[in-house]
């Protein structure tokens, strides 16, 4: 390699380096919350702000459910997952620091399940 290539590459590389290392720490992390005839799993969870939730209907499931938003942080818009038996998956990322209460509307009495961003 030239001295003069050199010269001009390390600072691009450099650059690159810079640009790349914040976005690498600041990966998303996610978390998978079983979604089972009759219970969420776990059914207690703690994770840090920015949190993916991932909830994941069982295959084996015979019962149809829905993950509804009940009780949240102020400021966070309540959300509702399409209704299925099995085979689907919900995602939402949670950014606020706080409690989250969510049942599946179905069996809201045995399927329930908290979240604490903190
Ligand atoms: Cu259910």
């Amino acid at each position: 390699m030239s001295r003069r290539l050199t010269i001009l590459l390390v600072p691009v590389l450099l650059l690159v380096a810079v640009f790349a290392l914040p976005a690498q720490g600041a990966k998303q992390k996610a978390k998978t919350v079983g979604v089972i005839d009759y219970a969420f799993t776990p059914r207690r969870l703690t994770v840090r702000p920015g949190t993916k939730i991932v909830w994941k209907w069982d295959s084996a499931n015979s019962a149809p459910h829905d993950v509804k938003l009940t009780s949240a942080p102020k400021g966070v818009k309540k959300f509702t997952s399409p209704t299925a038996t099995a085979g689907i998956t919900f995602a939402r990322t949670l950014t606020r620091r706080g409690t989250y209460r969510l049942v599946c509307t179905y069996h809201e009495n045995v399927m329930r399940e908290v979240i604490v961003v903190k």
